[in-house]
């Protein structure tokens, strides 16, 4: 009898373990709200991750910076706080000028020149990154970037003074360039900075001023086609390398499926915003000549920074890109 229960208790506390390692709960700390499209894919992701594996990977996503604000999510993913995450790529320029590539000023502006650019960066970015204890899943752009003011702006010279929201590296040297006062701003914190004054303007893509609302706050957005910047997501690598290959293969299906999807509706979501932006109130068309000329100059200057700062390397891969046109 005593036998039985020993082998009763060995039994269930076998089961327990079992089911403890059958549903291995992969958080997904995401820094854009549930509604933006970047955070709508990473859900349908989660879920295929979760269904072709039969549940074994639950993989749950937390949109608006939730569980990590964006700023701290790839380190969370690197020192394996989180198993996986999104984050928008150039903003993590200082560690590595390759990171900054997708934010070279009229260097790819459309997203068929940006996925060519993609086609010879991504590979070099994503060793970067391994070395970094991450592995790259998959990656989308944002839509081309403009620039939203609440005044009109003709010319640099309008631009002296303002409060300019900034996202990574490239857009705060571009306020330093144009004369504008630069504030780094997590966008889930933007209506917020926005609305109390800590910023004015700010560079992005329609898709994040219709998602935060700015018209409440804003009243012209420029389209400069600046660049489009990307977001990557990664896996922390000791997470990946203890999932079984079949884990591996489902999970890297998925990846695929979600940037095809991805480019996509950032496809879709650039005409769809900018029309949302104009329904909610905002003057919404192209920069004149004269600002695009001065915007391309201020371009000129920070491509030579860039390229001074990425090396051999970083000349490699614009030389490459350029030979593709
Ligand atoms: N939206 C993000 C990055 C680029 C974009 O279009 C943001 O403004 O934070």
């Amino acid at each position: 009898m005593k036998n039985m229960t020993k082998f009763l208790a060995a039994t269930a506390l076998t089961a327990v373990s079992a089911s403890a390692a059958m549903a291995d709960k992969w958080d997904m700390p995401l820094a854009y709200s549930a509604t933006n499209f970047h955070s709508e894919n990473a859900a349908q992701f989660a879920e295929c991750v979760t269904a072709a594996t039969d549940g074994a990977i639950e993989m749950v996503t937390h949109p608006s910076g939730s569980l990590f604000a964006g700023n701290d999510i790839k380190r969370a993913v690197q020192t394996g706080q989180a198993p996986v995450g999104e984050r928008l790529i150039s903003a993590h320029q200082n560690e590595n000028p390759l990171f900054g590539i997708d934010s070279i000023p009229f260097l790819a502006t459309s997203f068929d020149a940006h996925e060519k650019l993609w086609e010879v960066a991504g590979p070099k970015i994503a060793e970067v990154l391994a070395d970094q204890n991450l592995v790259y899943l998959y990656s989308v752009p944002w839509p081309p970037q403009g620039l939203y003011f609440k005044k009109p702006v003709e010319s640099v010279a309008d631009m002296e003074g303002i409060k300019f929201r900034s996202y990574s590296t490239a857009t705060a040297r571009m306020a330093e360039l144009t004369g504008m006062l630069p504030v780094q701003v997590e966008a889930a914190e933007l209506s917020q900075a926005l609305a109390t004054g800590v910023a004015e303007s700010f560079i992005s893509s329609g898709a994040t001023g219709y998602d935060r609302k700015v018209w409440e706050h804003l009243t012209h957005f420029y389209e400069v086609d600046a660049w489009l910047p990307r977001n990557i997501i990664f896996a922390n690598k000791d997470a990946w390398d203890a999932l079984d290959e079949a884990q591996q293969a489902a999970m890297t299906d998925c990846a695929t499926e979600a940037k095809t999807r991805g480019l996509q509706m950032s496809k879709d979501y650039t005409q769809l915003t900018l029309d949302g932006l104009r329904e909610g109130g905002m003057e919404v068309g192209p920069a004149s000549d004269t600002l695009v000329g001065e915007l391309k100059e201020i371009g000129e200057t920070m491509t030579a920074e860039w390229l001074e700062s990425a090396g051999d390397q970083g000349k490699a891969i614009v030389d490459d890109y350029k030979a593709m046109q």
